[in-house]
């Protein structure tokens, strides 16, 4: 059976990328709908060789769509998903609208595809820097129990966006030409004090809470309980913008709830589903986001004991934020989606 898949966000950087793997997954896709803001409309984008037109997404836009892939911003996604739903559609949102409604599935496949089943009409993309942790601790998770995670991240630019892309490549050159640079997207595009991301690391992602945490932080840790099913797992974060282009990174502590051997934990690890373990000290072998970009793993590594703690576990994870931290995840639902109907 082929299916009629709508793109919605189609020509963001998360967007292009769900183009990409429907395209590279070879999913059955019968009729494709490219869809975009009034902005972006008209554009041309190719899929299978094929020229589409970029159409402006409405309410009316869903008739017939099998399947929509949301990735235009979380105030898109409540305005149009219920359009989508009650049109038919199953749809699988990469922004934070629904993530922690509790009807709506928040979904990594590696970690609790069961929960796809019970879909009211939207299934949620967790966000990118939940999504690799989650998918790399599963595993520790089930074995041992995991009791506590400090978890530090640094982040791509393109987590925010194809502008921040940009801003970090323009203050690059800026500087580089011995110009001091006009901070204009970072930390947050919508508020006014804006930062330097060029040779520098910005402590905020996403706006701050009353609680001294950003929205960024507070998603792993709200995001990582409902995924893994334990609201019992104690999680804190701090989330830093670094200059990479493509790829998060995060130094991962976790203490674990029994006694553990370290060659257990890499052969769990390197048997686990899309984990990829790279590890070897002795020749300077660990997740780098150069290596990840393009690739659809979560990679681990610097696996090594706490010495002060008998069940502390630190570990590095980095994947490609624009892969499994969004368009790759939400496409392995929609395989799974697509696959369970046989
Ligand atoms: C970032 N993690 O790197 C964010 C982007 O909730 O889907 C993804 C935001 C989200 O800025």
């Amino acid at each position: 059976k082929l299916y009629h898949v709508a793109v919605v966000g189609a020509t963001g950087a998360v967007g292009e990328q769900m183009i990409r793997m429907l395209e590279s997954r070879n999913f059955p896709v019968g009729e494709l709908k490219l869809l975009s803001s009034a902005r972006s409309a008209g554009t041309k984008l190719k899929f299978r060789g094929r020229e589409y037109t970029v159409q402006e997404a409405g309410p009316d836009s869903f008739e017939g769509v099998e399947i929509a892939l949301f990735s235009a911003g979380s105030d898109v996604s409540r305005k149009l998903v219920p359009h989508a739903a009650a049109a038919g559609a199953v749809c699988i949102d990469n922004t934070s609208a629904y993530r922690m409604d509790p009807e709506t599935p928040l979904v990594a496949p590696e970690v609790n595809p069961e929960q796809i089943a019970r879909h009211k009409g939207v299934i949620a993309n967790p966000n990118c820097s939940t999504i690799q942790m989650v998918a790399a601790l599963k595993p520790l998770h089930d074995r041992y129990g995991i009791a506590r995670i400090i978890v530090s991240t640094y982040q791509a630019v393109s987590g925010a966006g194809a502008r921040a892309v940009t801003e970090l490549l323009r203050q690059t050159e800026e500087l580089l030409a011995g110009r001091k640079p006009e901070p204009d997207v970072l930390p947050v595009s919508s508020l006014p004090v804006k930062h330097q991301i060029a040779f520098n690391a910005i402590p905020q992602i996403d706006k701050f809470q009353d609680n001294g945490y950003t929205f960024e932080e507070m998603k792993m840790v709200n995001e990582t309980k409902k995924i893994m099913g334990d609201d019992s797992i104690a999680v804190t974060a701090t989330c830093v913008r670094i200059p990479v282009l493509r790829g998060h990174s995060e130094s991962v502590y976790v203490e674990l709830k029994s006694d553990y051997e370290l060659d257990d934990v890499r052969s769990l690890l390197s048997n686990a589903p899309g984990i990829t373990v790279v590890d070897d000290p002795a020749s300077q072998r660990y997740p780098l986001a150069t290596e990840a970009e393009g690739r659809p793993d979560v990679f681990v590594g610097r696996i090594r004991r706490d010495l002060t703690h008998p069940r502390g576990l630190n570990l590095w994870i980095v994947s490609d934020n624009l892969l499994k931290g969004a368009a790759w995840n939400a496409v392995q639902i929609a395989e799974t989606i697509v696959n369970s109907r046989g």
